[in-house]
């Protein structure tokens, strides 16, 4: 592969700085919203989004990711349905009682009503491997590609004024059928996007200070 040279704007401290302020000061207002306003947001704002997302770094650069934007109500609706049947059965029978704890506080349940009333629906899928010229080419680090660039994804939205859930319904084997797609997708995340419903309340949770995160040697 052929290389070139790196083009790297170098910014002053004070400009550096400023970067991280404004930035983290965007970033300490973004919450996970579970309650959305019918509100439509146009199609561009989540290609924009997506077009983020989609300059993550990756293992061999090989991307492997595929981002499903789904505003068609019905099959809002579908996914809504196929969602909530595995949810209820993890609240009901499949999660141990630790579990059902940690989540007590945030008063989440089997009942999904965001995945039909928020605006859009992105599916992220893994691709595991390549299909090029019908051989099977392995992808390496899928996990950690595709966290990185979710991560891009979110705050994306964030900074564009938006509010997101990362949902993992479990298992969610039915998002590559409803969505028909290929046996090397396999669903990684589904995130909720639009505003906020007018009344939305988020739990009051805490951020570990820096001190507790960072370990300076
Ligand atoms: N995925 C389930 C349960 C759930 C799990 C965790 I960890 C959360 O932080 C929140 C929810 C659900 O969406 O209800």
């Amino acid at each position: 592969m052929s290389h070139q040279p790196l083009e790297f704007e170098r910014l002053s401290p004070a400009e550096q700085q400023a970067a991280l302020e404004a930035f983290g000061g965007r970033m300490r207002t973004r919450r996970s919203v579970r309650a959305f306003s019918p509100e439509p947001v146009p199609a561009e704002l989540i290609a924009g989004a997506v077009g983020i997302a989609g300059r993550a770094p990756s293992g061999a650069n090989q991307q492997p990711w595929r981002f499903c934007a789904v505003g068609d109500s019905e099959l809002k609706r579908q996914i809504r349905e196929a969602a909530e049947a595995e949810e209820r059965e993890n609240y009901e029978h499949r999660f141990p009682p630790e579990w059902l704890q940690a989540l007590e506080p945030f008063g989440t349940g089997w009942q999904k009503p965001y995945l039909e009333a928020a605006p859009w629906l992105i599916v992220v899928f893994r691709i595991d491997y390549g299909l090029e010229d019908t051989a099977k080419v392995k992808h390496y680090y899928v996990t950690e590609s595709v966290g990185i660039a979710l991560g891009f994804l979110i705050a994306a939205l964030h900074v564009a004024g938006l509010a997101t859930l990362v949902h993992t319904p479990s298992p969610m084997g039915f998002l590559g059928k409803l969505l028909k797609r290929p046996a090397n997708e396999r669903a990684f995340a589904l995130l909720p996007v639009g505003y906020p419903a007018a009344d939305a309340t988020v739990p009051s949770i805490v951020k570990k200070p820096l001190d507790e995160i960072l370990v300076r040697y």
